[in-house]
């Protein structure tokens, strides 16, 4: 009760924020929601012979402060409950930009004697949107998606998720299981000896295109993370390979220091870059080797191995100008992008000697972090094995949650197949095609999304949006 009722007073209370960034620019909006908006609005504003603008419609006015005094020309225009971005009504009003007259703006808004409005949280106007049913879940999280694509692949992912690319074909898959469960479930209330509603047959087909599906789904899906999240890459190797090197050649700037002394990385670097129209975010480590326990440099050990872990693609760097230290070949993690470095020397190590030291490494590329070769060939790598099977262009920019909803929904299906085929028994499957669609319904937040995953969703957005 309690809950419900907090959630009433979140749909129900005005809201107003500053929705564009703080500082100098050219103009700044001031956003107001709710049932308050418009008289809110109408009483810190002085408009002309032609009034208050009819819905759509943009009209200067004066802005006024609390003693009545003109403080601002601006622009305002009215969005008319339920077609606003919250569905509530909205007036935004644009003033000249600069911190102190969107400030007094909405303080005005926000200390009125009789017209009680609020600060609006982190995301609480998108919070409304989807409370609303402007937008689902997915869409909601999209608009965070826009906001913060740091590439322009990236931006036309999150642009495809919030026209409700997504949306449409996990609906069309919701569908699909709700289908079939009710047929299964009209199947159990049948008396022996009655004709299924569906033969196993049937089923399994009609199971295994939702998988197909589903698998596309996650493809695009994983694309879509890759370039929301970026890929994380960690240049990782003993010292004096050249590790730092290859971080300062990749960015095309000196970023890391580079010296003839072992161990002289302690730190942990990190730097952005885009490749390819994938966010890509690097970070240079201390190279690993045993160090005095408690020293400065095996603190940069630790640190490096923390990265290690947490890295989506690990670049393992070698020397290929000196023969391999002893175990050092065997130190190359599964699945890493060995790069022989150095390749502008003498070569002493061979791409087939370390194919057999170390069996799985996914890629053994020829480079030279100082003359630049090969470096094109590591990027296309790295970025192949973040990819996977997903093409970007087709990209769904999604978080990690709602990959992992995808994931589970995949999973679930796969568990129903096979308890179809095991003739385990239909309320069993039945069962499973619930959990299939819980998973969606938690991806879409259909029938409202549980108020703590709404306040993890919408409290990484600004306060504004
Ligand atoms: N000839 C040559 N020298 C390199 C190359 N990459 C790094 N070096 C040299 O190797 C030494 C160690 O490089 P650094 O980047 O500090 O290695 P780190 O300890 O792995 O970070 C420096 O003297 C670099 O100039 C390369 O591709 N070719
Ligand atoms: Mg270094």
């Amino acid at each position: 009760m309690a809950a419900r009722s907090a959630r009433e007073a979140v749909k129900t209370d005005t809201i107003a924020a500053v929705s564009t960034a703080w500082g100098e620019a050219g103009i700044a909006i001031v956003r107001v929601s709710g049932a308050g908006a418009v008289p809110l609005a109408k009483s810190i504003l002085r408009f002309g012979a032609m009034g208050f603008p009819p819905p759509r419609e943009m009209r200067l006015a004066s802005l006024l402060d609390g003693a009545g005094q003109t403080v601002d020309q601006v622009l305002v225009v009215h969005f008319a409950a339920p077609r606003s971005y919250t569905g509530e009504d909205i007036v935004e009003i644009h003033t000249h930009g600069g911190t102190l007259v969107a400030q007094t703006c909405l303080e005005a808004l926000l200390g009125h004697p009789s017209i009680p409005a609020r600060l609006a949280l982190p995301g609480e106007f998108t919070r409304r949107a989807y409370l609303n049913g402007r937008l689902d879940l997915s869409q909601a999280e999209a608009v965070l998606g826009v906001i913060r694509a740091r590439s322009a692949e990236a931006l036309r992912a999150a642009a495809r998720t919030l026209s409700g690319s997504l949306s449409s074909f996990a609906l069309e898959i919701y569908n699909e299981l709700l289908r079939l469960q009710g047929n299964l479930e009209v199947g159990l209330d049948f008396p022996e000896g009655e004709p299924p509603e569906v033969t196993d047959e049937e089923l399994l087909n009609s199971l295994e295109e939702l998988s197909e599906k589903l698998r596309g789904l996650e493809g695009r899906c994983s694309a879509g993370a890759l370039l929301r999240e970026g890929v994380r890459v960690v240049l990782c190797g003993r010292p004096n390979v050249g590790k730092s090197s290859l971080l300062n050649t990749l960015l095309g700037q000196d970023r890391a220091i580079v010296t003839d002394q072992p161990g002289t990385t302690r730190d942990l670097i990190e730097e952005g870059a885009v490749w390819g129209g994938v966010p890509v975010r690097l970070t240079d480590t201390a190279g690993l080797r045993e160090a005095d326990t408690g020293s400065i440099e095996a603190s940069g050990i630790e640190r490096a191995r923390v990265a290690m872990e947490a890295a989506d693609v690990r670049v393992w760097v070698l020397d290929s100008s000196r023969p391999l230290e002893p175990g050092e070949a065997q130190e190359i993690p599964q699945g890493a992008v060995v790069a022989l470095n150095k390749a502008d020397l003498p070569c002493v190590v061979q791409e087939k000697d370390v194919q057999a030291a170390a069996p799985g490494a996914a890629k053994i590329l020829r480079l030279s972090a100082k003359t630049g070769e090969g470096l094109d060939a590591l990027k296309e790598a790295v970025l192949s094995l973040a990819r996977g099977e997903g093409a970007l262009e087709e990209g769904l920019n999604v978080t990690a949650r709602q990959l992992a909803d995808i994931r589970a929904c995949a999973h679930a299906v796969s568990e129903a197949k096979t308890s179809v085929r095991e003739g385990v028994g239909e309320d069993v499957t039945a069962g499973l095609l619930g959990e299939a669609r819980g998973a969606l319904e938690r991806l879409l937040g259909l029938g409202g999304g549980a108020e703590a995953l709404l306040d993890s969703i919408f409290s990484r957005f600004c306060v504004g949006k």
